[in-house]
């Protein structure tokens, strides 16, 4: 084969993710060739490329063939399921490659089992890069926020391709060189922990304006869709407004009332909070929004203590609570308690990623994973390019809530969000979220917690010891002998 003839890179594995990559590779000039363990998908793409092209795109139905169509020093990208998948495929493609040669592996991958595989394929002298890759099918087709770690050199060999293919905001391509190792998979971990918190908190301003406020699906595709030109702008209010347009084609009234309400996930969110808890980081918000996946999961279940307890005198609450509720002000309450939930929750995953980047050097840049943050992916924001600026103010800072901008916000805001949870509160609607953040918040910003009673209690049964606030050293006290002394 001639050397013009070549592909510049290559990319396998081709369910609804890898196909619409490779198009949108392929539109911006990037000769691919695509290859497919079930070769129907190859033939399938090709058709795709075809009708809403022509692109530079080429099938292959063997790996040797679809290796050896790759110009040297090659890339390959791989987006197939993550775990034993992944392991299988590059088996299979890397018998073809040479030393030099980039894997790149675009899955929802464990970080720990990307720094398995650099180390099994800088052996065979081939470069690996872990890339998430965020924005589901539309942004893989249009433009995703793309977080690759691994090889830097690696990283250089496929810049000016990832450059295009990401998605484009006024700062620049949703695209950065994250980190060695796998930053790049911890980076989209907890893009996807945020993403549990922001729908989470979502989902409850709906259940309170819904259940409280009253607010029928067209007000609340009215609301979402005006709180989408303020502060609150997001991919997530926008596509929410939409939701609550929808009629039920198959009866009366909005189809998001039909859907059942048991949340399906694949992982990720629980990855996030196993990961704060390992390093020691609070995230309540990410934990109350997993936990809540979990709760709906239980769906008879719920059925039936619903039913025990009002048979145990149980009293719906929410119809008194909401009599005589000012639905304006309660918008606009709920608006507020979500903004300040949503900093409590973002200072929550920068602070698991900034715990992990110290653990392992990866020397992260939090204003850089804000702006790509900002375009093509789940959690993308206005509020981004705030948080973004916040950092590149002050790359130490200890935490989003003490940034002073952010700190004024919340301090603007805490009435109202405390309105929204007391009355949540008294409802008896549960907002795990909105109360997680509020405690954080409140927990954090106090200069003395009660825990000097905790400490006590461990020192009276366990000899733990203690410090004290006006003098230094380890202290121990035989507690039970002089309370009963004192008697
Ligand atoms: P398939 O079409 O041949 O099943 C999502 O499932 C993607 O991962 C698909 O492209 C699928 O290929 C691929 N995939 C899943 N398991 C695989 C394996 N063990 N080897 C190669 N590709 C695999």
């Amino acid at each position: 084969m001639e050397a013009a003839t070549l592909s510049r890179i290559g990319l396998a594995g081709l369910a609804v993710m890898g196909q619409n990559l490779a198009l949108n590779i392929a539109e911006k000039g990037f000769p691919i060739s695509v290859y497919n363990r079930t070769t129907s998908k190859v033939d399938e793409t090709l058709h795709r490329a075809h009708t809403e092209g022509p692109y530079p795109l080429t099938g292959h139905h063997t790996p040797r063939d679809f290796i050896l169509s790759i110009q040297k020093p090659r890339s390959v990208i791989i987006l197939v399921k993550a775990g034993a998948p992944v392991d299988q495929t590059i088996a299979a493609l890397s018998e073809h490659m040479d030393p030099g040669d980039t894997i790149i592996d675009g899955g929802n991958e464990w970080y720990e089992n990307t720094e398995r595989r650099i180390v099994e394929a800088n052996n065979k002298g081939l470069l690996y890069l872990g890339m998430g890759v965020s924005g589901g099918e539309e942004g893989a087709r249009n433009g995703p926020s793309l977080m690759p770690g691994g090889s830097f050199e690696a990283y250089n060999n496929i810049k000016d391709i990832v450059e295009k293919v990401a998605a484009q905001v006024d700062d620049g391509p949703c695209v950065t060189y994250i980190g060695e190792g796998g930053s790049g998979n911890f980076v989209k971990m907890v893009h996807n922990g945020i993403e549990y918190g922001d729908m989470q908190l979502i989902s409850e301003a709906y259940d309170v304006l819904k259940n409280v406020g009253g607010l029928s699906n067209a007000e609340l595709a009215e609301i979402f869709d005006e709180w989408n030109r303020g502060e609150l702008e997001s991919f997530l209010i926008e596509i929410t407004a939409d939701i609550f347009k929808v009629k039920d084609e198959h009866g009366e009234g909005e189809l998001v009332d039909k859907i059942l309400d048991k949340t399906g996930m694949k992982g990720t969110g629980k990855w996030t909070v196993q990961q704060a808890a390992e390093l020691s980081v609070a995230a309540p918000t990410i934990a109350a929004s997993l936990d809540c996946r979990y709760l709906s999961g239980l769906k008879d279940e719920r059925v039936e203590a619903a039913k025990v307890l009002e048979e145990a005198g149980l009293k719906e609450e929410v119809g008194a609570v909401g009599t005589g509720i000012d639905k304006k002000q309660l918008i606009d309450d709920v608006r507020q308690a979500l903004y300040a939930s949503k900093i409590c929750s973002y200072a929550q995953g920068m602070n698991l990623l900034r715990a992990k980047s110290v653990e392992k050097n990866w020397n992260l840049n939090f204003g850089e994973l804000a702006r790509i943050w900002k375009g093509g992916c789940i959690i993308r924001a206005v509020f981004l390019d705030r948080i973004k600026k916040v950092y590149q103010r002050n790359p130490n800072l200890a935490s989003l809530v003490v940034d002073p901008e952010f700190a004024k916000e919340m301090v603007q805001r805490q009435a109202a969000w405390r309105r929204v949870v007391g009355l949540a509160v008294s409802a008896g609607i549960s907002t795990p979220g909105m109360c997680a953040s509020l405690a954080y918040f409140d927990t954090y910003r106090r200069a003395r917690l009660p825990v000097n009673l905790v400490q006590a209690q461990r020192d009276l049964f366990g000899a733990h010891t203690y410090e004290r606030v006006d003098r230094p050293g380890a202290f121990h006290t035989e507690w039970t002998k002089l309370a009963r002394k004192s008697k």
